[in-house]
């Protein structure tokens, strides 16, 4: 998907880029990284995720799944990350040469288990939303797979659900690191396209989560390369709290000490 016809009809008279995003969201960095690989400008709308910006009846007029990222562009409104990175870039060929429809899907597709595995691994150092609070996101918000999802994270991931993510993300990432294996430096081939962009925001979560990357040795020096490139820093790293990495890098210490983290589960620590 693609374009769709807004429900919040003000969006059509909108000139220029608008992304409606949030600083964190892998979905956003994939956008503000292309976007600033074609050193292209936008008008910045944060949705603050923390808040539940996105419960509120006017930011479900403009996202009819209430997700971040939405972006308009002239008046169109444009939604699903992945969509939205190709066709920004349609007339970038330097960025679409090496687009790999496959592994453009796979990304897509990875969404549900970083979302999962970010929760568990990250967003749990938190303290839980206030009681009030997760029943208004219960009332106001009309995804229903997304209000599913927070109560199931409120109760804790079932480990069996948990270790599937873990192999799922696990399989990609070998995948990933297989295709590199002949040497290119891209994922796509020998140029840096949407491609990479679709999966940089990935490794960079799982990475502060202290995924093994060790045993993906291509993919972890094809990460090193993409991340010296200035997009990365802009936009991604520059719109991450200073702080976050060195709370995570605690928190995942402290899930290693406890034998909870990532590398405990089934998949890895029975490898
Ligand atoms: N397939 C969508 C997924 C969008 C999505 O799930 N966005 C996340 C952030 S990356 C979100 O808005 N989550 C809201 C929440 O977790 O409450 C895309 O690629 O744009």
């Amino acid at each position: 998907m693609p374009e769709i016809e807004p429900k919040d009809k003000s969006l059509k008279s909108l000139d220029g880029l608008h992304l409606w995003h949030a600083p964190m969201s892998s979905c956003s960095q994939r956008v503000r990284i292309t976007l600033t690989e074609m050193g292209e400008e936008f008008e910045s709308h944060i949705v603050d995720l923390g808040k539940n910006e996105h419960a509120t009846r006017e930011y479900q007029a403009i996202h009819p799944n209430g997700v971040v990222p939405a972006l308009v562009e002239d008046g169109s409104l444009w939604i699903e990350s992945v969509d939205i990175i190709q066709h920004i870039a349609r007339d970038r060929p330097e960025l679409m040469a090496a687009a790999d429809a496959e592994l453009l899907n796979m990304a897509d597709d990875a969404q549900a288990d970083l979302k999962l595995l970010t929760h568990e691994f990250l967003f749990k150092m938190n303290p839980p939303p206030p009681p009030e609070a997760a029943a208004k996101f219960q009332e106001t918000h009309e995804n229903t797979v997304l209000r599913q999802f927070k109560l199931d994270f409120a109760a804790g991931f079932d480990p069996d659900r948990i270790n599937a993510s873990i192999v799922r993300t696990d399989d990609g990432f070998r995948i990933l690191d297989a295709r590199l294996a002949d040497g290119r430096e891209f994922l796509g081939g020998d140029t840096f396209s949407v491609t990479d962009v679709a999966w940089m925001p990935n490794v960079h979560r799982m990475k502060l989560m202290g995924w093994p990357f060790e045993q993906t040795a291509n993919l972890t020096a094809w990460f090193e390369r993409v991340a010296e490139r200035p997009s990365y820093q802009k936009g991604l790293v520059d719109w991450q709290p200073e702080k976050v990495p060195g709370l995570f890098a605690d928190y995942t210490a402290k899930r290693r000490t406890e034998g909870t983290d990532v590398r405990s589960f089934p998949h890895f620590a029975s490898a």
